[in-house]
């Protein structure tokens, strides 16, 4: 027979020691309630506030609840990510979120229609993913277009590991489903597998490996091939530049942490070559470092830098043959205030 949640709390409290039930926390469902009842995965409700009688259970969003409308009175949630409640069907009208704590919780609101099971809280009211809108360029090939529309892309990775592709009209579609969280460096803007189709660099925090996720031309990222073996870790940036050294295959820059030195990795067929050094030290002092194509006009891409000495902004023209140019100040100040741009 089921021991009604209040019970066996009480039962709890007293194994625990605890001499009042005021200890549970008066007005506030108890700890530790009727969580074996709800299973691994579900968020469930009751239509009372002490556990007793049917549970509803669901692990998907419910536009509208049937016979549980404006029934839930105490909820649990012990789905991955969060619930969020609303007063309404078809999630209008938000009522209350709930993270997955572990602890049942009575509502405050008796009019809960719908209810939606997301991962991150900001999926309550909103697409997981940012909005970003994007014009089209005038040249077919456009800087940082990964399914070849002319529109610059954007690829954001959330709080859960999922990655999206965000074409710059305002939607977005998920192209990694999870894990990518595992990686503590990405990096964009070049085509290292030579099918004139933008690829994504990725540095797995627990390796120190470097992986090609090449580009399908779609937004999508292919099956992945490993770049480099290990002691990647040992840079504190990495930059895709597109085609530095004027041989037609986009490479990488690295600053090497331990001694500030800013070394060209030319990119081979699907691989990285031997590297060369582009610069003796002193990047260290760069806290942002920019690939965004070419700023100067001649067709190959420069880098950009701020300075945190004086806090300007640095253009360092590409030579075309791998190698940078002295630093041109841009103007503009404040930047050492900043740790990254893109
Ligand atoms: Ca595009
Ligand atoms: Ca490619
Ligand atoms: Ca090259
Ligand atoms: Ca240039």
């Amino acid at each position: 027979m089921r021991t009604p949640l209040f019970r066996r709390l009480a039962a709890t409290a007293a194994a625990l020691g605890l001499t009042s039930l005021g200890l549970l926390g008066a007005g506030a469902a108890p700890a530790q309630a009727a969580v074996s009842d709800c299973p691994t995965g579900y968020f469930c409700a009751w239509a009372n506030t002490d556990g007793t009688g049917s549970m509803f259970k669901t692990q998907s969003s419910k536009a509208t609840l049937g016979t549980w409308d404006n029934k839930f009175r105490m909820i649990i949630n012990r789905t991955p990510g969060f619930a969020c409640t609303f007063d309404e069907p078809n999630y209008e009208d938000a009522a209350g979120r709930y993270g997955n704590d572990g602890d049942p919780v009575s509502i405050a609101s008796r009019s809960v229609s719908s209810v939606k099971i997301v991962r991150t809280l900001r999926e309550c009211d909103q697409p997981a993913y940012p909005y970003w809108i994007s014009e089209t360029s005038p040249t077919a090939a456009g800087f940082g277009d990964m399914n070849g529309d002319r529109r610059a892309d954007v690829l954001v990775r959330d709080l859960v590991g999922r990655l999206w592709f965000l074409p710059g009209d305002g939607s977005g579609r998920l192209v990694g489903t999870g894990g990518w969280n595992a990686f503590n460096a990405m990096v964009r803007h070049g085509d290292f597998s030579r099918d004139n189709r933008e690829d994504v660099i990725a540095r797995e925090a627990s390796t120190g490996k470097l992986w090609l996720y090449p580009g399908t031309g779609t937004g999508g990222l292919g099956a992945r091939k490993l770049l480099g073996s290990g002691g990647w870790n040992g840079m504190n940036a990495l930059t895709g530049v597109g085609d530095m050294n004027g041989d037609g295959r986009a490479d990488l820059y690295g600053r090497e942490a331990s001694t500030g030195k800013l070394w060209l990795y030319p990119g081979t067929a699907g691989a990285l070559g031997t590297r060369v050094l582009v610069g003796a030290g002193g990047w260290n002092g760069m806290p942002t470092i920019i690939a965004n194509g070419d700023w100067s006009g001649d067709g190959r891409p420069d880098l950009v830098a701020a300075k945190t000495a004086d806090g300007m902004l640095y253009r360092y023209e590409g030579t075309g043959r791998g190698g940078l140019g002295a630093g041109d100040r841009l103007g503009g100040g404040d930047w050492e205030h900043l740790n990254g741009a893109f």
